[in-house]
């Protein structure tokens, strides 16, 4: 539709950018938000780009983005919620895996989602209603029923993040029942990998909208299930998520919320 062209063109764009940058990273200035928590001057462009192309497309709308945090806009029904950068880590240590994201609310609820991976040159897209899609092939996640054969993605705490026991003692529970757990810390290809059936299942604690907006959308388009981890918040806002085909959603949720009961 209209709007994900409006998305894919300001992800292309924007990419542009940030493969040139990867291909001088050290040249990039680099600042630190937190412990673990990076920024550089190929975020701050990319963001800069992808705010200008989606502004121009749509003049009145709002944004949430990681860098540039809230710009209110003029019609609040609608918003574009942006990192434009996932794997600010990977792509400072020369590892291509590393995305752009850009989701679009509408009253609150996400209608479309595209995260680009653009050294793999994969663009990831949907839209509500509409089926998921990697470049122009159709989505589906995986149809694997066996948690013995499934392979999980997850994120590791990082310094400044807490909750490490709690998660060692979850990973371990995944670990000796699956076929394995990657951690490859880019939530928004987590996701989009889901979509696609290479992971048959992610959880992760600790995100921000940003990280997975445009990720669930992908996932839900391809028939999976998206939920918050804690109970009673949403996977949009509420920093916790279990994304999965429909089986593994449920092997998974009972795996990592069975201490909670007790
Ligand atoms: P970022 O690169 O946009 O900051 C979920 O793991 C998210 O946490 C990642 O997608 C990543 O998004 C963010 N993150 C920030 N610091 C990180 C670190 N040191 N290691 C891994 N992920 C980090
Ligand atoms: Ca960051
Ligand atoms: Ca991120
Ligand atoms: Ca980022």
């Amino acid at each position: 539709s209209a709007n994900i062209n409006v998305m894919v063109s300001a992800a292309n764009k924007a990419a542009r950018g940030l493969v040139r940058d990867f291909g001088e990273v050290e040249q990039l200035q680099v600042s630190v938000k937190g412990p673990s928590d990076f920024v550089s001057t190929a975020d701050t462009k990319a963001e800069r780009v992808i705010k200008a192309e989606l502004k121009k497309a749509r003049p009145d709308w709002g944004f949430l983005m990681e860098e540039g945090g809230i710009d209110e806009g003029r019609d609040p029904r609608w918003r574009w919620i942006v990192d434009p950068l996932d794997g600010t880590t990977n792509f400072l240590h020369g590892i291509p895996h590393f995305a752009i994201s850009i989701a679009l609310e509408k009253d609150g609820e996400i209608v479309a989602g595209v995260v680009y991976s653009p050294i793999v040159d994969e663009m990831y897209w949907a839209e509500k209603g509409s089926g998921a899609f990697m470049n122009d092939r159709r989505l589906r996640v995986s149809a694997r029923r066996d948690i013995g054969q499934s392979l999980f993605a997850t994120g590791i705490p990082f310094r400044g993040r807490p909750g490490h026991k709690p998660f060692l003692e979850r990973l371990s529970k995944v670990m000796a029942v699956s076929a394995g757990v990657r951690r490859m810390g880019v939530a928004s290809l987590d996701l989009a990998f889901t979509a696609a059936g290479r992971f048959d299942g992610y959880w992760e604690h600790d995100l921000q909208p940003w990280d997975v907006a445009a990720g669930i959308i992908l996932v839900r388009e391809a028939g999976g299930s998206v939920t918050a981890l804690e109970p009673g918040t949403d996977p949009v806002h509420g920093g916790s998520i279990l994304a999965a085909n429909q089986p593994m959603h449920k092997a998974l949720k009972d795996l990592l919320t069975v201490d909670a009961a007790a």
